[in-house]
């Protein structure tokens, strides 16, 4: 996991904007926009079922569980893995 994890993290800084060390819906959604996602509705829905004590922003330790989730699902077309896709060979 450990590789991973670096991956993982340096997305998770690309996203934070602000660099607080916290994602907001608005950061986690303009990573999308800019890398010419069409539907960006979806995006509240992951924002939201990441932030597991809905603090309105999400930790990266939050984010990381939330990626490991999609990771190991089998889900095939989650757009997590989409997105996450091209970062892990
Ligand atoms: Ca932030
Ligand atoms: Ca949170």
């Amino acid at each position: 996991m450990k590789r991973e994890e670096g991956l993982i993290r340096a997305f998770f800084n690309l996203m934070d904007i602000s660099n607080d060390g916290y994602l907001t819906e608005d950061e986690h959604k303009s990573i999308f926009i800019k890398f010419g996602a069409k539907d960006s509705s979806w995006t509240q829905e992951t924002f939201q079922g990441m932030d597991t004590n809905n603090d309105g922003k999400i930790s990266f330790q939050e984010y990381i569980t939330g990626i490991i989730d999609f990771f190991y699902s089998d889900d095939e077309t989650s757009t997590n893995r989409f997105f996450f896709g091209p970062l892990v060979d």
